[in-house]
């Protein structure tokens, strides 16, 4: 019956669901929600967790005693309702002390504070049990590249990372670190644009091990690729340490749509990876209701998400045992035994005896591999009519 569960994993933003409705062109459509009564609603629709910036539940000028009182409501909210924060992460990009970046800034004095408010935020996620931290880097970018140079830019980016990773350490906070790439927007264009760059610069950091990926699908989709691919390549590299579920029409600017509303094959094939490939982290989605939406509709869109991901697993169950599918797969993926054994690992000998042998390219290039057939039973499944 796709009826949601906290075994699911499913967890969602206080920003998410609290999103009001406020665009570059119009004012809120809707009223702001308590942190409170976002985690008693997410609990009823079946969800996992609750995630947050420091300041979706402390304003940035909020006293000692004011964070306390807050927390200690918030707390209280987890406890009653079960739902747990597995995730945090910093706001470095609504005050305009960030206009200009936040840890990328060309003043060395707003990198400092950068650093200082995550701290002062891993704190507050520890607190709360978040054992994976996200960085996204919606600032840390430019408009014009006449200022400051990118090697800069990532030098500082990297000494930053490298200091909280110690901290976390230090504190004993035992987090895991995703980067969440992003192309563009807020900055005309952002540092570590794709997963593939954020993979490049992670080996470049003085603990690789502690930092992975938090793929958006939308971000991908923005800069015109293929999310399952880049996800894919995450999973390959042991780095998807946490995901951001959401949709996107490409080429637009950043939609957030609800997870599966435009590109439901693509979906589809998400889902079947994530299944596939045992990924055991939450399925976080970073969407918002349409600015059309009143506050039921704000719900609508949180089960939506919630349902078309398990009925997409459902299909992806039916897809791994469809026998048409699989015996189209199977013939897909040609085996040769004796090859393979030549290919698997160099040896001088295997290089000579490759060398030596004579294939038939003609032959080989002659047959089709069926992959219209194969993406027609597939489309068919989505349907409905297999
Ligand atoms: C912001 C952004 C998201 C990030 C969030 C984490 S905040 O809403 O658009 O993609 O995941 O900082
Ligand atoms: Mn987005
Ligand atoms: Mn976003
Ligand atoms: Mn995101």
């Amino acid at each position: 019956n796709y009826n949601p569960q906290p075994e699911h994993k499913f967890t969602f933003g206080l920003w998410t669901v609290g999103n009001i409705g406020r665009d570059p062109f119009g004012n809120p459509t809707r009223q702001p929600l308590s942190p409170e009564y976002i985690v008693y609603k997410l609990a009823q629709l079946g969800a996992y967790g609750v995630n947050l910036h420091d300041n979706d539940l402390i304003p940035i000028d909020a006293t000692k005693a004011e964070r306390d009182k807050i927390l200690r409501n918030f707390k209280k909210a987890l406890r009653d309702s079960g739902l747990v924060v597995p995730m945090a992460t910093t706001n470095l990009f609504a005050d305009p002390v960030f206009k200009d970046g936040a840890f990328t800034n060309a003043n060395a004095k707003i990198r400092a504070y950068a650093i200082q408010k995550t701290m002062h935020a891993m704190d507050l996620g520890a607190e709360l049990g978040a054992k994976i931290y996200v960085f996204w880097g919606g600032r840390e970018g430019a408009e014009v590249d006449a200022g400051m140079n990118t090697l800069d830019a990532l030098a500082y980016y990297r000494e930053a990372l490298n200091f909280l990773a110690e901290y976390s350490e230090a504190q004993g906070y035992g987090y895991k670190f995703a980067l969440e790439p992003k192309p563009n927007e807020p900055r005309g264009d952002i540092y570590l644009p794709v997963v593939g760059a954020a993979l490049g610069f992670i080996a470049t950091l003085d603990k690789p091990h502690l930092f992975g990926l938090n793929p958006e699908f939308a971000h991908e989709t923005m800069a015109g690729l293929n999310f399952v691919h880049a996800v894919a390549q995450a999973i390959d590299a042991g780095k998807l340490f946490h995901i951001d579920l959401n949709d996107q029409k490409m080429g637009r600017f950043d939609q957030d749509l609800r997870f599966g509303a435009e590109n439901l094959k693509a979906a589809f094939f998400l889902v079947k990876l994530l299944e596939d490939s045992g990924y055991q982290g939450p399925r976080h989605f970073d969407a918002h209701a349409l600015r059309t939406e009143d506050e039921a509709g704000v719900w609508e869109f949180a089960r939506g998400c919630m349902r078309t991901y398990l009925i997409l697993k459902e299909k992806a169950r039916q897809f791994n045992q469809d026998k048409e599918i699989q015996a189209l797969i199977k013939a897909y993926k040609v085996q040769d035994a004796e090859l393979s054994k030549l290919t698997r690992k160099f040896s001088k000998r295997n290089a000579e005896a490759l060398k030596a042998r004579k294939f038939n390219r003609g032959m080989l290039a002659e047959r089709g591999p069926g992959l219209e057939r194969l993406d027609q039973l597939t489309v068919e499944l989505l349907m409905g009519v297999r």
